[in-house]
């Protein structure tokens, strides 16, 4: 088999950047380890900023984003028993859409299924060859076969633990990392959200956040050790803890009701430098991860998808490399920006080993200082609502 583009993995990251390109009549394959279900079955995102959002229009998946997602003018901050608002929209003229990781892909997939592009599911031991010559294939395996698809380019799209970043020569490559000392533990529940907005809570016990999907769906997390058992939380004992760290208000009117997803997400800040090797481009998780604290994950997912659709188009449409060229500079530029934002909210709003009574209070003197600022609380909104492409 031969296309333009391979595109490995179909996370976000793969299916918005094949669908750009299957609406530009430029032909790509999906390549996935694992079946569509279990795409669709993982609980990640819930937050859109507007770039992403246009990119999705874009794609021509973004009839039940609009209908469905909650537009979010503002967060709170909560510290010392009280809410504090940051209006993102009063401040930046921009808002975040709350709209779940989970949607978009089902989106995007079902757009896929109607322009009619292939993804493999399923496939083995998915393995980029010969991308440093003009003439580079990938193999995988598929009933018992292995095949093989030549291309003139190949997109890595699949995520942290993917294979594509692992097929670069370690010299060729330079890694930075940041593990943090501990995870959030979260939840899925039918319940309606505890406030219409989005709560990041800083408390003595740990963090907290309020989160949602819908009006009758809420996702919370809380700061938990990393060495956790699932089992050893039981929705009672969740809600507990969730409930000792959030202000009294919200904390009496919060509803409870049974999980169906729970699960414990360890905390990460990573990025892989440079993100081209030849004809191979790194994209999304592959080549970076942030911890969750921003929400900017899945953000800076679409804005590589943006800066590697644009070279790819200007290369088959004009003949130029020169975007192609750009995209590991262009998307490294953003990317290191939303990592220092992430890192700076985690630090901000955790509590860390060593972070003890003086720790508590130089981080309640800081969050005090970015709610009464307006020079701080802007900053603050301009990187949460994402920073241009
Ligand atoms: P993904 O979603 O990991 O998709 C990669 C795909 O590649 C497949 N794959 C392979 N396929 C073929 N061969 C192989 N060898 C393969 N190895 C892997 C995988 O099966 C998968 O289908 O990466 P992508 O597309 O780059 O998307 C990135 C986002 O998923 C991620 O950044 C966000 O979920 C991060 N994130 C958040 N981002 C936000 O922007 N806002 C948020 O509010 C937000 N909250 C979160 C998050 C991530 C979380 N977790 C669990 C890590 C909250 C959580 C709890
Ligand atoms: C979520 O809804 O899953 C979510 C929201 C905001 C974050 C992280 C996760 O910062």
């Amino acid at each position: 088999m031969r296309t333009k583009v391979v595109i490995i993995g179909s996370g976000p990251s793969g299916l918005l950047l094949g669908q750009l390109l299957t609406n530009a009549g430029i032909d790509n394959v999906i390549l996935e380890r694992v079946s569509r279900d279990y795409v669709l079955g993982r609980v990640r995102a819930g937050v859109l900023e507007e770039g992403m959002v246009s990119l999705i229009d874009r794609a021509g998946a973004g009839q039940r984003m609009h209908a469905e997602g909650l537009p979010h003018d503002g967060i709170s901050l909560a510290f010392d028993g009280r809410d504090h608002r940051i209006d993102l929209h009063g401040l930046t003229d921009k808002r975040v859409l709350v709209y779940g990781q989970t949607e978009v892909t089902h989106d995007l997939m079902d757009k896929r299924d109607a322009s009619g592009a292939l993804s493999i599911y399923e496939a083995g031991s998915v393995t980029p060859h010969d991308f440093a010559s003009d003439h580079p294939y990938v193999t995988y395996e598929k009933d018992g076969l292995t095949l093989r698809i030549d291309c003139d380019f190949i997109a890595g799209c699949d995520g942290y633990h993917g294979i594509s970043r692992k097929s670069v020569p370690e010299t060729a490559i330079q890694t930075f990392e940041k593990v943090y000392p501990f995870g959030w533990l979260g939840i899925l529940a039918d319940v309606p959200p505890v406030s219409h907005e989005l709560i990041y809570a800083n408390h003595p016990r740990g963090f907290a956040l309020c989160s949602m999907r819908s009006q009758t769906r809420s996702r919370y997390y809380i700061q938990c050790a990393l060495d956790e058992h699932i089992d050893d939380w039981s929705d009672e004992r969740f809600y507990d803890e969730l409930r000792r760290r959030l202000p009294a208000e919200h904390a009496e009117a919060l509803i409870t009701g049974p999980s169906f997803e729970k699960s414990i997400a360890p905390l990460r800040s990573f990025v892989a430098e440079p993100m081209r090797f030849g004809r191979l481009f790194l994209v999304g998780d592959a080549a970076h991860i942030v911890p969750p604290t921003g929400a900017k994950g899945l953000n800076l997912a679409a804005s590589d998808v943006h800066y590697l659709f644009e070279g790819l188009l200007e290369y088959c449409n004009e003949g130029s490399a020169a975007g192609i060229d750009a995209y590991s500079g262009r998307a490294l530029k953003r990317i290191w920006k939303a990592e220092r934002f992430s890192w700076s909210m985690t630090m901000l709003l955790h509590r860390f080993p060593d972070t003890g009574e003086f720790g508590q209070k130089i981080q309640e003197a800081e969050l005090d200082y970015l709610v009464h600022s307006t020079a701080a609380s802007t900053a603050l909104a301009e990187n949460y609502v994402g920073l241009p492409y």
